[in-house]
């Protein structure tokens, strides 16, 4: 399938940061060794959910704000497969916000590739929770979803980077997916891809970035001291960027399938349970 399959292209603006998170993603699979076959692209609803129609893996576009739960699914019938959830800021941190806190609390191997725009860029232009000077709202600060994912104590890959910097963006995203791949969990990936058409972020991001891979006196293994230093980091309006945490946890592969006997296959034991849950369902609807 993934021989003949044609890819579709991308609908994006020109200039939309969304390409160069495609040509990142597309470099991490290809360095990582994956085949595409072995492969699942979901995304959630907006601009950057179209990034699944354009990679040639397997592919799943999801209701909006409903990805990760639907690849934490996914991940679980097959834990073999290399699962990336992808979609933007507004999918994710808005309608998504509740399911992102739960997946990053359950450490769920796969990887998700955020693309914070501070818009929803396909709906025209409103405020996403990280819209830096929210239209509507002055007085709300924007959304920083590093240090909620600092402060979600089983988290365990958090990074930011920037479409503008390519070679820090194509490293973290093939770490992510390594991550995700050696089963150490959910690693959290949010792209800074602007959108030019409906909020050129480009300018003022490029100069508020701070790069923690460049600072040696940044540990991104110590997850009280990262919240701090993000924290005066955004007091200073600047946006760190790099490899913000790195850790280790129990994952949610292993807190849930480890007691299945290895004696029969997964899909064995899944199609057993499976099928006394549905009679057990149906007989409860018995007269
Ligand atoms: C349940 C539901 N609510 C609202 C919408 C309308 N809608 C489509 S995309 C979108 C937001 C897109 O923004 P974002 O996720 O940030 O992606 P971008 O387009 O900026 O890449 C919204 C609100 C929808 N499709 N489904
Ligand atoms: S509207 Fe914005 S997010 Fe959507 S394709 Fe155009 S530049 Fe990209």
């Amino acid at each position: 399938m993934t021989k003949t399959y044609q890819t579709g292209h991308p609908i994006w603006c020109a200039g939309c940061g969304h390409f160069g998170v495609q040509s990142a993603l597309q470099d991490a699979l290809k360095r990582s060794g994956v085949e595409l076959h072995d492969t699942l692209v979901l995304a959630g609803i907006g601009c950057s959910g179209t990034v699944q129609n354009n990679i040639g893996a397997y592919g799943y576009h999801a209701m909006h704000g409903r990805v990760l739960p639907t690849a934490i699914g996914a991940s679980l019938a097959n834990p073999e497969l290399t699962v990336i959830a992808t979609g933007g800021d507004g999918d994710g941190y808005a309608i998504g916000g509740g399911h992102l806190m739960h997946g990053l609390k359950r450490n769920p191997n796969l990887l998700y590739l955020v693309m914070n725009n501070g818009v929803y860029g396909l709906t025209k232009g409103q405020d996403s929770p990280t819209r830096e000077v929210s239209v509507s709202a002055p007085e709300e600060d924007p959304l920083d979803a590093m240090l909620l994912g600092l402060s979600i104590l089983s988290t365990t890959f958090l990074a930011r980077a920037i479409t503008t910097r390519s070679e820090q963006l194509n490293e973290l995203l093939l770490m992510g997916l390594k991550h995700a791949q050696e089963k150490k969990g959910m690693a959290f990936v949010e792209v800074l891809s602007p959108c030019v058409t409906y909020n050129d972020s480009y300018p003022r991001w490029m100069n508020k970035v701070y790069d923690v891979d460049a600072d040696p006196d940044y540990d991104k293994h110590d997850r009280g001291r990262a919240f701090l230093d993000l924290q005066r980091l955004g007091e200073q309006s600047r946006i760190p960027i790099g490899l913000i945490y790195h850790g280790e946890h129990a994952t949610l592969h292993t807190s849930l399938l480890s007691d299945i006997a290895p004696a029969h296959s997964l899909e064995e034991q899944y199609a057993e349970s499976t099928r006394t849950h549905m009679e057990n369902v149906l007989a409860s609807y018995a007269v």
